[in-house]
């Protein structure tokens, strides 16, 4: 069954409450204090929503974190039942560093459509290219470059590929550059640096690499209402990692996830601005009143639209 869309107002509130309760604190290079103000704010807000809401991905497992942890319910349990994903501040350096690309995130879908991640990195590729075998996690880079410049009928050297820019990407950096393709290199902020693939006015073709697995699936809500394509691997290096994914029914651990196996049927996503980035400009704040630019999706109603609120606080 759609997801209403009278919801949608909602959760944009949820989001742009929390990137407003982080914008005070951007620039205090104070991370965690950051991200508390967001998780409070965002917590305030969704307990006031009619739904029987529970979270499946957030702050922390189970009795690890007091607040949005994974399976804390959430709403005034009366209306439908609702899977929630939260990142309610991803990029905590950009926001404690005041710099750009900080968001306060959220993704819904009925209850069972979205998966349970686990808290592990998770190895990603996005495109905007909907058909299968043009680009793969299970490709060469190589492959990948050549099947995709083929498709765009472009040259190697005008695509661009965003990645973050970790040591553990030494090889891949090191392989695209070896054919001259553009980087896009990122610090943080992953779950921005997939959605840049999903309009050419960003000129990111392909976003790949290992970052964390719950910014994985909330990059892919966001991506499925774009009809872009998503593919992850966890990535369960350690005993307790692989005894954790035993525990949330995951069998096998070397699984490639589709898009459509990390996020089914109707879905909504809200990710909004705390400082100006690529996707969204951060809140603004005068007198009484705050401004906040806000990504919005809905699947069903292939809703995709950056809306732009001026508020009181
Ligand atoms: C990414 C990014 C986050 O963590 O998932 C990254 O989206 C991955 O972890 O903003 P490492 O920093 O350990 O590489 C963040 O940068 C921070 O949560």
């Amino acid at each position: 069954m759609p997801l209403d869309k009278k919801i949608i107002d909602l959760f944009v509130n949820v989001s742009s409450r929390a990137a407003l309760a982080a914008f005070y604190l951007v620039g205090k290079k104070d991370k965690i204090s950051a991200d508390k103000a967001a998780v409070d704010a965002m917590r305030f807000q969704l307990n006031k929503i009619e739904m029987k809401g529970t979270v499946v991905i957030g702050e922390g497992e189970l009795d690890e974190a007091p607040m949005l942890y994974i399976g804390e319910k959430l709403g005034t349990l009366q209306g439908p039942n609702l899977d929630i994903a939260v990142d309610p501040l991803e990029g905590t350096n950009f926001a404690a560093n005041n710099k750009p690309g900080a968001l306060s995130v959220i993704a819904v879908a009925e209850k069972k459509n979205l998966f349970n991640a686990p808290e592990t990195y998770m190895n990603k590729i996005a495109s905007n290219i909907s058909e299968k075998n043009v680009v793969d996690l299970d490709f060469t880079i190589k492959k990948n470059i050549s099947n995709l410049a083929d498709y765009k009928n472009k040259d190697p050297k005008n695509l661009t590929v965003c990645i973050l820019d970790r040591p553990r990407h030494k090889k891949v950096i090191d392989e695209l550059r070896s054919m001259r393709v553009n980087l896009k290199l990122i610090s943080d902020g992953d779950v921005s640096g997939a959605l840049l693939v999903t309009d050419p006015k960003y000129n990111v073709d392909l976003f790949l690499g290992i970052g964390g697995g719950p910014e994985g699936v909330l990059a892919a809500s966001a991506l499925d209402a774009f009809n872009c394509n998503f593919q992850g691997r966890f990535i369960f290096d350690t005993d307790e990692d692989k005894k954790r994914a035993k525990e949330m029914g995951i069998k096998d651990i070397k699984k490639k996830y589709e898009l459509n196996e990390i996020i089914k049927g109707d879905s909504i996503f809200c990710a909004s601005g705390v400082t100006s980035g690529d996707l969204v400009k951060g809140i603004s704040v005068e007198n009484n009143n705050f401004y906040s630019e806000t990504l919005v999706t809905h699947k069903s109603s292939n809703f995709t639209k950056i809306i732009k609120q001026n508020q009181k606080i």
